[in-house]
């Protein structure tokens, strides 16, 4: 009998990986939506907004991004946002059909009192029925275990690329620092966010030894999030060649092959990418995304957009925990 293709595995090998980004198109998308039907529903669509709540000024120097105080980008450093202006993005959040609320900061790591502000924010979030996902760079096992005891759901922290390629786009930060987030917001019982960027200059074997780290972790990560480059002027990467459609495509496809269960997120870069683009992304097994105008400091599709968007395929936005708690 041959081995059950939706099996849940963590002994990927290179050799597979490569194949499966080899297989002829309609192959791959095929075997990626069987996978994807033998743990989900065909249609649905899990969405989650996201908040800047401490915008630039980082000191790391991630190549891609336009939030670090190396590059002259048009994103200004700002405070951490009050309480108040948290509570009424939420609102506005849930009120539109976002189920998830992800609050990002850019920071290489959150200190003392900034983590305490965050908790209370949590708290406030996580009160209003909706899950709760914070990316504030690094955490120890202290700061993921304050996090989780604020009610966090989902904590976001990624890969980004693969180890070999790593040191070409981050030097301020290690990829086994990663892994050791990785492992302390595990250890202290949330679900994980962790997924990277397509369109970074990486070879396609990068791609696909990055989701092979991410398969062949002790768990697969809950959400796989799959990031094309947004470009931003100033950055580094301003200018990189743009990634073919059908290879990200086939990145996802591969993402949904090696892992199963979980939810991937066709996450930046929708706002570059046509109605049909987006269509084969959900063929090849992407169930997530963001949803609302604005990412952290870049443009998303508006929500109408998204609305005709979901009509035109026929999907339906996944029921969230308050749903779930309240089926009236
Ligand atoms: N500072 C924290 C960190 O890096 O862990 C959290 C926020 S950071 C903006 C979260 C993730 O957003 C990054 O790891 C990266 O994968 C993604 N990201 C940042 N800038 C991007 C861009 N221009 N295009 C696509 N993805 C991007
Ligand atoms: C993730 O993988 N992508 C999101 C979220 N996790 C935090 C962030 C995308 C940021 C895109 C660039 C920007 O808007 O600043
Ligand atoms: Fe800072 Fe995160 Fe941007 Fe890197 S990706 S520069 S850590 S905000």
């Amino acid at each position: 009998m041959s081995p059950d293709p939706a099996a849940i595995r963590h002994d990927w090998q290179a050799e597979e990986v490569a194949q499966l980004f080899a297989l002829p198109f309609n192959d791959l998308l095929f075997r990626a939506q069987s996978v994807h039907r033998a743990h989900f529903p065909a249609n649905t669509v899990q969405v989650s907004t996201l908040l800047s709540i401490k915008t630039g000024g980082c000191p790391e120097d991630c190549k891609y991004c336009p939030q670090s105080v190396h590059y002259d980008t048009p994103v200004a450093a700002d405070p951490l946002l009050e309480l108040e202006a948290v509570r009424e993005a939420a609102q506005a959040a849930r009120d539109a059909g976002a189920t998830r609320f992800c609050m990002g900061a850019a920071w290489r790591s959150p200190r003392g009192r900034q983590l305490q502000r965050v908790a209370e924010m949590i708290r406030e979030v996580r009160d209003m029925g909706l899950e709760t996902c914070a990316t504030l760079g690094m955490l120890d096992a202290e700061q993921a275990a304050t996090l989780r005891e604020a009610g966090l759901d989902y904590y976001n922290h990624n890969l980004d690329t693969s180890e070999a390629f790593y040191g070409e786009i981050i030097t301020t930060r290690s990829y086994q620092d990663r892994l050791d987030t990785l492992r302390n917001v595990r250890d202290a019982g949330m679900n994980v966010c962790c997924g990277g960027i397509v369109g970074l200059g990486e070879s396609r074997v990068d791609r696909a030894e990055m989701l092979r780290t991410l398969a062949n972790l002790p768990e697969h990560p809950e959400s796989v999030p799959i990031n094309q480059l947004v470009q931003v002027e100033g950055t580094p990467l301003a200018g990189a060649e743009a990634v073919d459609p059908i290879e990200f495509v086939r990145t996802l496809a591969v993402a949904r092959i090696l892992m199963p269960a979980s939810h991937v997120r066709l996450s930046a870069g929708r706002e570059s990418m046509s109605d049909e683009t987006q269509a084969l992304c959900f063929l090849a097994g992407a169930n997530s995304i963001f949803y609302g105008e604005k990412l952290l400091t870049t443009d998303n599709p508006g929500t109408d957009a998204d609305r005709q968007l979901f009509q035109r395929l026929g999907l339906v936005p996944e029921a969230g925990k308050a749903a779930a708690a309240d089926p009236a």
